[in-house]
């Protein structure tokens, strides 16, 4: 780990552009990314900051199925409007590449080449799921069926999004195609696969052993539970037909599996960066004294943390992450954003409602980051967060000091008299602040960071309160000279400080103050050691507000608008799967239901979904363990009446034995919901 790195190269997940992006990847990895690169760049790194749409894979595909188009209008079709999206948010990559471009192609092609060539792949003919009435394989998204490690119904061929495995189409209970809906056979197929065990050695070392206390524990404890499990070879080819050709003879009508090609996309994109800036792309990628970080959500932790690193320890030549600081998941007032069913404020609608206020927005979303659970965003707090901090502190602080200085010294710092106690303690408060937000982005911690931002902003306005300088303008000027001073230094470093959070407001701040900014080499560590930043004699021009108060009604507004989609969704039946084939009412007798209670319930230690309940049914007392930690929190659930299924064959669930389940409904909303009889229904009463 380089320990003063020469250069830095930063990643952000490749979206895919199957859809326009929402608050939920802004939140989770775009703005945390962006704030890290901007911090970079404002101490003078020589910074990469990467990105590019993901453009292959069975997303795509689904989607242009769907809409009746080809897959190649959908990808240009969203990977403008993200492209687009990113610009207006501000999010400053150095280089916006796609997967369908010429230099990728290339780039993941020659990679996958060297790897096949240098023996790192096996080839193997496997049986693979076949959907007969489609007449094609299914993989990835194409397939879905039970996780193995979680029961999780919906997981698809490639990954459970509800517990994070990583897992191979074959490995799934009950495989069904999401093409045709038909249950699929088997067919011989000859892949590719990387030996992913052969990288156990390799992956503990670097990871269990070398990163156990700087990674972030949700993902270094992801990485141990797969390592634990023990990983097997995994296929990197697919039968498709929409992806980069596999570059083998042979191997017609076989592509590359999407996240073999997709984390390849950095490099090209780098690649594709540094032709045009006319400089050498290797040593981003290969030069020990680079800090690779790749910034990205917890449902790609596996691809970053253990597949991609061992595609690259394949190769050979290159570096490996310092860090992957993925975040949870960002809610929306109380239910998971979702693309298909339109819970989720998208990028471009926010900003026709709310033109101008992007910094609101990142403001908001770092506050409220994801960074160690999944957080809900509420249209209630992004409110107050505006008002109350934004407007109220920060908006309200710059714009006293700038009408003041216009008003009293026609927009000219002032020359100060002597300092008091109380201003020379504020100037060096103020300076210790670029090293505690420092402190607090290179720990991957943007929420803490952005308080103390904030705390700078409360620093100026308590100053200026304490201070009272329209009180005393008539009887000491000369003091009020000095308090000017102090105070529009405060407003300078604001400047300087909150440009990787708020920058379009440090901009027009900076504007505002009469300081470019861009003639330092590095303004950040200039607020530390250099003179201060508004220097007597310098003029400052107009006040402008840089925040505005955000009303009740647009807030209303916003919620009724997400109302009528939780209504639609319910007129249109979306979530409701298809009625099941008819069964004989022996079958439906089998079924042993019961009243029961819930008599304790815990969290399931490392799994976000579980909770382990006892349950009292009457017959005995038994352990269950249901998949509801989300909508319930263990308290809350102890003596609740609930419906059993007694006799379903117990299985294990991450090593403990469920003996049961506990019968579910959901809201309009998908929050889960008891099945739950009156309580005057005695435990073990049979349910028929
Ligand atoms: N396209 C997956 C996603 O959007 C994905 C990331 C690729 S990063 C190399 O969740
Ligand atoms: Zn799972």
């Amino acid at each position: 780990m380089p320990q003063n790195p020469k250069r830095y190269t930063i990643t952000s997940a490749l979206p895919y552009t199957n859809g326009p992006i929402h608050i939920g990847h802004l939140a989770g990895v775009y703005v945390p990314a962006d704030i890290y690169a901007r911090y970079l760049r404002l101490r003078g790194k020589d910074v990469a900051f990467i990105c590019g749409s993901d453009e292959h894979g069975v997303a795509i595909s689904m989607r242009a199925r769907k809409e009746g188009v080809t897959p190649g209008e959908i990808i240009d079709r969203y990977h403008a409007m993200i492209k687009k999206s990113f610009a207006d948010f501000g999010i400053s990559f150095d280089n916006y590449s796609r997967t369908s471009a010429a230099i990728h192609h290339k780039t993941a092609s020659e990679f996958f080449r060297k790897l096949y060539d240098d023996g790192k792949f096996i080839e193997e003919v496997t049986e693979q799921l076949y959907d007969e009435e489609a007449g094609q394989f299914l993989a990835d998204r194409f397939v879905i069926g039970t996780c193995p490690k979680c029961g999780h119904e919906e997981a698809y061929g490639d990954q459970c999004e509800n517990c994070g495995s990583s897992l191979n189409a074959t490995d799934l209970i009950n495989p069904k195609s999401t093409i045709t809906g038909t249950k699929p056979v088997m067919k011989q197929t000859r892949h590719w696969f990387l030996p992913l065990d052969q990288y156990d050695t390799f992956l503990r070392e670097w990871i269990l052993e070398g990163h156990k206390n700087d990674w972030k524990p949700n993902v270094y404890g992801q990485v141990k539970s797969w390592l634990d499990e023990g990983l097997k070879p995994r296929a990197v080819t697919r039968d498709l037909d929409w992806g980069i050709p596999v570059p083998v003879e042979g191997a017609e009508g076989k592509v590359l599996y999407v996240w073999f090609d997709a984390p390849i996309g950095y490099i090209s994109s780098t690649k594709e960066w540094a032709e045009r800036e006319g400089i050498d792309w290797e040593p981003y990628w290969k030069d020990k004294d680079t800090k690779l970080v790749h910034f990205i959500g917890k449902d790609n932790i596996v691809f970053h943390c253990v597949i991609f690193p061992a595609m690259l320890e394949a190769e050979g030549s290159y570096i490996l992450p310092d860090n992957v600081p993925a975040n949870e998941f960002l809610n929306l007032e109380g239910n998971k954003l979702s693309t298909s069913k339109n819970w989720a404020v998208w990028l471009h609608e926010y900003l026709e409602d709310f033109p101008g206020k992007q910094d609101v927005l990142r403001y908001t979303l770092t506050a409220n980051a994801p960074e160690t659970k999944d957080n809900d965003f509420t249209w209630k707090d992004f409110q107050a967060r505006n008002n109350n901090e934004l407007v109220a502190i920060f908006g309200n602080f710059v714009n006293r000091v700038i009408v003041l200085t216009n008003k009293y010294y026609d927009g000219i710092v002032p020359q100060p008299g002597t300092f008091t106690e109380k201003d020379r303690a504020t100037l060096a408060g103020l300076k210790k602040y670029p090293d505690i937000i420092a402190s607090a982005i290179e720990r991957y911690r943007f929420r803490e960071a952005l308080g103390q931002l904030l705390n700078v902003a409360r620093l100026g306005n308590k100053y200026l309160a304490e201070e009272e300088p329209w009180k005393i303008v008539k009887e000491d000027a000369e003091r009020v000279q000095t308090i000017m001073y102090v105070a529009l230094q405060v407003a300078g470093v604001l400047s300087v400080l909150s440009e990787p959070f708020l920058p379009f407001t440090a901009k027009k701040l900076q504007q505002m103050l009469g300081r470019s900014g861009s003639g330092e080499n590095a303004p950040w560590d200039a607020v530390t050691d250099g003179d201060d930043l508004l220097p007597e004699g310098h003029r400052v021009n107009k006040a402008e507000l840089l925040f505005t108060k955000i009303e009740d009604q647009e807030i209303k507004k916003q919620l009724e608008r997400l109302e009528q989609t939780r209504q639609e969704n319910k007129e249109n039946n979306k979530e409701l799967p298809a009625r099941k084939e008819t069964i004989s009412y022996e079958d439906f007798a089998k079924l042993d239901m019961r009243v029961g209670t819930i008599i304790e319930a815990e969290k399931m230690k490392k799994a976000d979904k579980l909770l382990v309940l006892k349950v009292d049914t009457g017959l005995d007392v038994r352990t269950i363990v249901s998949g509801i930690a989300q909508s319930f929190k263990p308290e809350e659930i102890v003596g609740k009446k609930v419906t059993v299924l007694v006799n379903l064959a117990p299985r294990k669930l991450r090593g403990v034995e469920s003996e049961g389940m506990i019968l579910m409904t959901q809201d309009s909303g998908g929050k889960l919901v008891f099945l739950n009889p009156d309580d005057a229904v005695e435990n073990g009463e049979t349910v028929s």
